[in-house]
Order: structure tokens, then C-alpha cells, then sequence
């Protein structure tokens, strides 16, 4: 499971994702299956492609995509955490 993920990852840096691999991608992370993001979650995502300051940028990310204020990344505020992961974390995420 762990090696799949930094497989996944590594990828992810070396060539432009789509936002479907993105949400793929995403949803590997969501260890508790409840279809959303927790902080945790996200930072262990940012662990994985060795974003540096992963728990003040998770903390972040979390503030710039939450738009309903739960703390939680769900489906339809994740095109936010993508906006955020192509600013902040350099990640090119294309729209197909
Ligand atoms: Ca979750
Ligand atoms: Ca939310």
C-alpha cells in the first residue's frame, strides 16, 4: 500500500496530472473512507510527494479549499485544493 502510494507520487512530479489523477490520486489518501479530506489526510499526501512544512501548508490548504468551514475537503470543494496544490506546492494539474 505504502510503496503504491510513492509510486503514484513520484509520478506526479515528473509529469502533468489531470484533475481525474488528482482526485485519484487524492482519494488514496483518504484513509478512513468518508469520502472527504481531514488535514491529517492531506498532510500525509503532501508527506508523500516531500512537500516541505507539511503541516502548516495541510493547515492551509484545508483554510483556502474549505468553503462550507467543516475542516474538510469533500468532492465539490476539491477543485479548490487543486487551485491551492498548483500555487502552493507546484504541482501541474492540467484540465484533461
Ligand atoms: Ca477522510
Ligand atoms: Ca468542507
Amino acid at each position: 500500500m505504502a510503496i503504491r502510494n510513492m509510486t503514484v507520487a513520484t509520478r506526479s512530479l515528473d509529469a502533468d496530472m489531470t484533475v481525474d489523477e488528482f482526485k485519484e490520486w487524492l482519494r488514496r489518501f483518504d484513509t478512513d473512507r468518508d469520502g472527504r479530506i481531514s488535514r491529517e489526510e492531506l498532510r500525509r499526501a503532501m508527506r508523500a510527494i516531500r512537500a516541505r512544512f507539511t503541516g502548516w501548508r495541510s493547515r492551509q490548504g484545508i483554510s483556502y479549499a474549505d468553503a462550507d468551514g467543516d475542516g474538510y475537503i469533500d468532492d465539490s470543494e476539491v477543485d479548490g485544493l487543486i487551485e491551492f496544490a498548483q500555487k502552493n506546492l507546484g504541482l501541474k494539474i492540467v484540465a484533461y
